[in-house]
């Protein structure tokens, strides 16, 4: 279980509920079902289908639909955003997939050599395909991205198209996808340009959910991830979930410099997903680039110091929702600087800040799927 367990069946009750509503028109709402229909149809008549899935929870992220299509040679599942998921761990899904004989390949979106690096394989890929299926060289191949909302599919396509090999008039300046923070931007599938001789045209579709889900913690990581509309879920239970995670992670560990504790230079005798000189520099050109990172190293040294002094045990129920209550109604509150008046939502204004710098990266990297047992 990642996070402890009451905050995570908070979360997932919550998210649960809104998925059985029957109500509720923003879960699976007919975008999203006419969507769905529309990718089933076309999925067998693309040539390659691309899943995207988010790096953070590569299990859970699963776009259910291709079960019915298990040809996994002309599938490739990306692992999109992995600058915000833990290096190891992707490296361990990675391996996880190929022993499967799936292909797996970890991207970032917003960094262009890693598209790059992409194309080039997909590129590779495509030669393979005609080869095998004798197809003529100039025949334009067509590859769909599918995936549940909010994982960089239209982010990624858009990158691809902008990347891609192909005339400058081709790069048509207006057409693009719609990339959102919010899930359910993208309403209709549409078709990008991204390589000449011979052409490849990439689909970027809406994203599906499962129309009902009936588990608890993998309702609360689709949530935390954003491919839920935050709408539909409390923030502050949001916010304490990740909370659990942080707590019980050792990521903390890496913002002992931030901290005004007398530490004795812990920030260097502590280890953790980043290495620490590479960590400092980033946290440098950090600093330098935006004037938000006070807030952030507010945040940081507040955190280090409150569970560095934390006297209980994690482990232990009552103790964590112990340090989450202080951490959310006094450090926190004075990190972000919401100050509490009478008309304003401070607990939902916190929550809010503290989600959107986990989204960014900004308090850490964490994958929240574990391997199965049999496989670690
Ligand atoms: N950090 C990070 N953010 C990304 C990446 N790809 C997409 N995003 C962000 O994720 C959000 C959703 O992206 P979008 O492309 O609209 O997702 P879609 O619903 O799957 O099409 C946007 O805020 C993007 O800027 C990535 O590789 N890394
Ligand atoms: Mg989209």
């Amino acid at each position: 279980m990642v996070g402890t367990a009451s905050f995570v069946q908070n979360l997932g009750n919550s998210v649960k509920k809104v998925s059985d509503s029957k109500s509720s028109s923003w879960w699976y709402n007919h975008h999203m079902r006419a969507a769905s229909r529309a990718i089933f149809q076309r999925i067998p008549l693309v040539d390659l289908v691309l899943e995207v899935r988010d790096a953070r929870i590569p299990m859970s992220s699963e776009y259910g639909q291709l079960r019915y299509f298990p040809s996994s040679s002309r599938n490739i599942i990306i692992l999109n955003k992995m600058d915000l998921a833990d290096r190891s761990k992707t490296k361990e899904w990675m391996a996880y997939f190929k022993e499967r004989n799936y292909i797996p390949y970890a991207i970032n979106s917003h960094n262009k050599d890693s598209i790059k690096e992409f194309l080039n394989f997909l590129q590779a890929r495509v030669r393979d395909i005609r080869r095998s299926t004798h197809s003529s060289d100039t025949r334009t191949t067509t590859v769909m991205l599918v995936g549940i909302p909010n994982v960089g599919k239209s982010a990624f396509a858009n990158s691809l198209h902008q990347i891609g090999r192909i005339s400058a008039a081709e790069k048509g300046k207006l057409k693009h996808s719609t990339v959102s923070p919010q899930p359910g931007e993208t309403k209709n599938i549409t078709s990008l340009k991204i390589a000449s001789h011979p052409n490849i045209y990439i689909l970027d579709t809406p994203g599906v959910l499962p129309p009902k889900i009936l588990d608890a913690e993998l309702s609360a990581k689709l949530a935390l991830t954003g491919a839920v509309d935050d709408i539909l879920i409390d923030q502050s239970e949001l916010a304490q979930y990740f909370l659990s995670i942080l707590n019980l992670s050792d990521e903390y560990k890496n913002w002992a410099k931030f901290s005004t504790m007398d530490d004795d230079g812990a920030a260097t005798s502590v280890g953790g997903s980043s290495g620490g000189s590479e960590l400092h520099k980033k946290e440098n050109q950090i600093v330098n680039d935006h004037t938000q990172d006070i807030v952030v190293q507010a945040v940081r040294r507040a955190l280090f110091d409150e569970i560095s002094a934390f006297k209980g045990n994690m482990v232990d129920e009552k103790d964590m929702v112990q340090l989450i209550e202080a951490q959310f109604t006094t450090v926190l509150r004075k990190a972000f600087n919401v100050t509490s008046n009478p008309c304003g939502d401070a607990t939902g204004m916190v929550a809010a800040k503290l989600i959107n710098l986990y989204r960014t990266g900004r308090l850490g990297h964490y994958t929240l799927d574990s391997l199965p047992r049999s496989h670690m």
